[in-house]
């Protein structure tokens, strides 16, 4: 009766506790609002994850070597590549990500930028199989910046990451970022920024959620909360209900009380140790690491060669 998605959605809605996958938070407004908190002062990740990138560039491309393709895993609006292709200088990229009006205007304009680099984008969910045929024969050049790695659970990174060492077939690597493990007021702070940025970015999932299944959630009943879970290593995102609220949508309805809470993200924090032995589980042969000098973020070379 209810196409794939909607049924998805509701069935995560009825769960308990009830969640709404963090895939959701993309749609137009929420890219440009995610755009917005990596400028935020509280959120540093995208922030010092540039900075090690731009110190240790050299460092890094030596370890790259060379890269036929360079795969932007969530490419969102494709500056972090951008900022690559000097240094690294790959024949082709090929930008993935969930949001497709954002990710094909982004890659038209950077096309303009970079002639020489034949650039296409794929639409795709990382939460399913990633599959690139026509590349098979390429040297591939993995990019997973920014900690997304975190919104999986543990389990579920491990097996991404196997798979990409599995596509990658013997020869290129995974050049990615990930949050560590800090003071948990940073933390906090950077999931609570004090301009409601983030609350924002999260009460806008209920939006997009209403056009994908046609529900009534008013976004004015909801409240951000986010906390680190120092037991499980990682920021809790939920939204909570501020009143009783009946949740109507075609063919049923959904009733949510005071204080219940859905879950809409988790954020995985590692530490170094934690992390690389992941990479070395996933089967990649080498590993480089950069970090900035509080430790707040590492940057990683997996290689699949040896
Ligand atoms: C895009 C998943 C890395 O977990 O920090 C930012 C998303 N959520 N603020 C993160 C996010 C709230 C972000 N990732």
């Amino acid at each position: 009766m209810h196409s794939p998605i909607i049924h998805e959605v509701l069935a995560g809605l009825h769960a308990t506790p009830p969640f709404i996958s963090p895939k959701y938070f993309y749609d137009e407004l929420g890219s440009k609002l995610f755009e917005v908190i990596t400028l935020l002062d509280e959120y540093y990740p995208t922030r010092v994850e540039k900075s090690i990138m731009q110190l240790f560039q050299q460092e890094i491309a030596n370890a790259v070597h060379s890269c036929d393709v360079l795969v932007d895993l969530g490419a969102g609006n494709c500056v972090k590549a951008s900022e690559l292709f000097d240094s690294i200088k790959p024949k082709k990229y090929r930008a993935l990500d969930i949001s497709k009006e954002f990710l094909e205007l982004a890659v038209v304009d950077l096309q303009k930028r970079f002639p020489n680099i034949k650039m296409d984008s794929q639409i795709c969910d990382l939460n399913e199989q990633l599959q690139l045929p026509d590349l098979s024969n390429d040297r591939k050049l993995f990019f997973y910046p920014g900690s997304s790695i975190g919104n999986f659970d543990p389990d579920k990174a491990s097996g991404f990451l196997k798979n990409i060492a599995t596509q990658c077939d013997g020869q290129g690597g995974l050049l990615i970022g990930v949050d560590l493990e800090k003071n948990e007021q940073i933390l906090n702070n950077a999931y609570n920024d004090s301009l409601g940025v983030t609350a924002a970015f999260n009460l806008n999932v209920l939006r997009h959620i209403n056009r994908v299944i046609g529900s009534n959630f008013n976004t004015s009943n909801w409240q951000h909360y986010a906390k680190f879970n120092k037991s499980q290593s990682r920021i809790e995102m939920y939204l909570r209900a501020q009143q009783d609220v009946g949740i109507v949508y075609p063919n049923g309805v959904h009733h949510f009380k005071a204080g219940d809470l859905i879950h809409t993200e988790n954020s995985y924090k590692y530490t170094q140790g934690s992390f690389t032995e992941m990479l070395r589980n996933a089967g990649f042969k080498n590993i480089h690491t950069w970090t900035d000098a509080n430790a707040y973020f590492l940057v990683c070379y997996a290689s699949a060669e040896s």
